[in-house]
C-alpha cells in the first residue's frame, strides 16, 4: 500500500494493484480517478468519472479512500473532513457548498474605534457548516485582509447550520483610522478548500486622503481598446466615473502614461488593486492578464499577473507584487504601462476604476512602523507674503495627531493646531502674523521637527 500527494493536485492511494486519486483541494480541476492496475497497467480506464459503471466500483473506491483518510488523520490534516465528504462518483464535483447573503448590520464606521457588526449568511448549498469541516465567514476584497482587525470567524465547537437555514455572525472590529480606503466585505470559505457563495454587500470606508492613483479612471483620456471604450459616471466605484469596456476583443484596457507613475513601494511591500467589473466571468478564457511596467508598452520592463477567481459584477483585484510574472527590470518610481486583455469566447461587458499601486503593509496591518527619518514637512510659499501658509506633512506617524505650533522668536505659540496626518493643509495666518520670523515646529510621537518661516 503506498500514499503520494502527487504534484500539487491530488492524492494517490495504491493498494493490492488498485489506484484511487483525489482531489487535493474541492477547487481543484482534477476528478476522481480509480484504475485496476492488474488489467490497466498504462491507466487507461478510469473507473469512476464518466464511466456508466461507476455504481459498481464504489465499494473499492470507498476501501481505498479509508486508508486515504486514516493516513490524512495521523497527517492532522485540514483536507481530511473534505475528503471524507467528497462524492467518489461524480467527480468529486459538484461540492455543495453554496451561501447567499442575507443582510449585515454595522454602526457608523468610526476611525479608531471598536465596533459590533454582524454578517447574516444562508446556507444555499447540501452541506452542513460545521466548525471540524473548517467552514468560516472570512474577510474579502482582498481576500483574508486583516484591515478590521481579524481576517475570519469560526463557528463555535458543535454548532450546525444544515441547508436552508441562516447563521449571523456577529463579531467586534477595530475601524482603522490610517489614512486609506477600506473594504468592509465577508464570504463563507471552506478553509484549505475553496471560498464559496455571495460576498457581502460591499462597505467602503474612505480615510483621509486615499492615495494617490495610477489612474482612477473618472476620465477615459489615453485608453485604449479594441473595442470603443465608454465612461461611465453612474456605477463607478471611486470619484466621479469608470472607465467601461464591452465586445469579445482581446485587449480591453491599455494606457501609456505621458506622465510616469512614482508607486512609492518596492517589489516587497508594493500590490497592484483596482476594481474590476464583468458580467459574465464564464465568457473570459484562463489565461486573463494585467500588466504594469515602465517601458510604455507590453512584455518590457513589465509585471503581470494571472487574474483568477472572479466572479460575476464589481471585483476588487488586489495583486502583490513580489507574486508578479517580471520581464526586464520595471521601475517602480515610473510606471506608464498598464495593460488588461483576455481571449473570450463571447460578448461581455467589463468596467475599471480606481487603479492604484499601494504599499500593502499600510493598508493591511496596523504594525507601521515609520522611523522619524522618513519623516518631513514642507512649508511654502516661504517667504510668505499673501494669507494662505501651505503645509505638507509626510511620513509621520500615521496613528497620531500630528501637532503643528508656529512660534515667534521670543518662544510665544501663536498659532497651534492638531492635525490628522492628512499630508497637506493650508492655514489662514492673515489675521495674526506679522512680518517678522517665526519657527513652525511640526511633532508627532517621538519625531519634532522645526523650520523658519519669513512674513513679508
Ligand atoms: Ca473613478
Ligand atoms: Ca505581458
Amino acid at each position: 500500500m503506498g500514499f503520494q500527494r502527487g504534484g500539487e493536485s491530488n492524492y494517490m492511494v495504491v493498494k493490492d494493484g488498485w489506484k484511487l486519486v483525489i482531489p487535493y483541494t474541492i477547487s481543484s480541476t482534477v476528478i476522481n480517478a480509480m484504475y485496476d492496475l492488474n488489467s490497466d497497467p498504462y491507466e487507461m480506464n478510469n473507473l469512476l468519472g464518466s464511466n456508466p459503471d461507476r455504481a459498481n466500483h464504489q465499494e473499492k473506491a470507498e476501501e481505498l479512500r479509508s486508508c486515504l483518510l486514516e493516513w490524512l488523520a495521523k497527517q492532522n490534516s485540514i483536507h481530511y473532513y473534505s475528503v471524507s465528504k467528497r462524492d467518489l462518483l461524480n467527480g468529486g464535483k459538484p461540492t455543495g457548498n453554496n451561501a447567499a447573503f442575507v443582510s449585515h448590520s454595522l454602526p457608523e464606521l468610526i476611525p479608531g474605534e471598536t465596533v459590533s457588526v454582524s454578517v447574516t449568511m444562508k446556507n444555499t448549498g447540501t452541506t452542513t457548516w460545521i466548525k471540524e469541516g473548517n467552514f468560516k465567514l472570512a474577510s474579502q476584497s482582498p481576500a483574508k485582509n486583516n484591515t478590521w482587525g481579524l481576517d475570519h470567524i469560526n463557528l463555535d465547537e458543535g454548532e450546525s447550520i444544515p441547508p436552508n437555514t441562516e447563521k449571523t455572525f456577529a463579531f467586534d472590529i477595530k475601524v482603522p483610522d490610517y489614512d486609506g480606503t477600506y473594504n468592509f466585505q465577508w464570504q463563507m470559505i471552506q478553509e484549505a478548500e475553496e471560498w464559496f457563495g455571495k460576498k457581502s454587500e460591499i462597505e467602503q470606508l474612505i480615510n483621509g486622503d486615499p492615495g494617490s492613483y495610477l489612474d482612477d479612471c473618472d476620465e477615459k483620456t489615453d485608453w485604449k481598446s479594441s473595442q470603443a471604450l465608454k465612461l461611465n459616471t453612474i456605477d463607478q466605484k471611486q470619484g466621479s466615473g469608470c472607465v467601461e469596456y464591452s465586445g469579445s476583443g482581446t485587449d480591453e484596457y491599455k494606457k501609456i502614461f505621458s506622465t510616469p507613475h512614482n508607486s512609492k513601494v518596492n517589489e516587497a511591500n508594493g500590490a497592484l488593486r483596482f476594481w474590476y467589473y464583468v458580467s459574465d466571468p464564464a465568457m473570459l478564457s484562463d489565461k486573463n492578464q494585467v500588466e504594469i511596467g515602465s517601458s510604455g508598452k507590453a512584455d518590457e520592463n513589465e509585471y503581470n499577473w494571472k487574474l483568477s477567481g472572479l466572479t460575476e459584477g464589481w471585483n476588487f483585484v488586489s495583486l502583490e507584487i513580489s507574486d508578479a510574472g517580471k520581464m526586464g527590470s520595471p521601475n517602480l518610481s515610473a510606471i506608464n504601462w498598464f495593460r488588461l486583455y483576455n481571449k473570450k469566447s463571447g460578448s461581455i461587458l467589463s468596467k475599471i476604476d480606481a487603479i492604484q499601486i499601494v504599499d500593502k503593509t499600510i493598508t493591511s496591518t496596523r504594525d507601521i512602523n515609520r522611523t522619524s527619518a522618513e519623516s518631513t514637512f514642507n512649508i511654502y510659499p516661504n517667504p510668505l507674503s499673501g494669507n494662505f501658509l501651505s503645509i505638507d506633512i509626510n511620513g509621520f506617524d500615521a496613528f497620531n495627531k500630528v501637532d503643528v505650533r508656529i512660534t515667534n522668536l521670543l518662544g510665544q505659540t501663536v498659532y497651534r493646531n492638531a492635525m490628522q496626518n492628512t499630508g497637506y493643509s493650508a492655514i489662514d495666518v492673515s489675521a495674526w502674523l506679522k512680518q517678522s520670523v517665526y519657527i513652525v515646529t511640526v511633532k508627532s510621537g517621538q519625531s519634532v521637527i522645526s523650520k523658519k518661516l519669513i512674513i513679508e
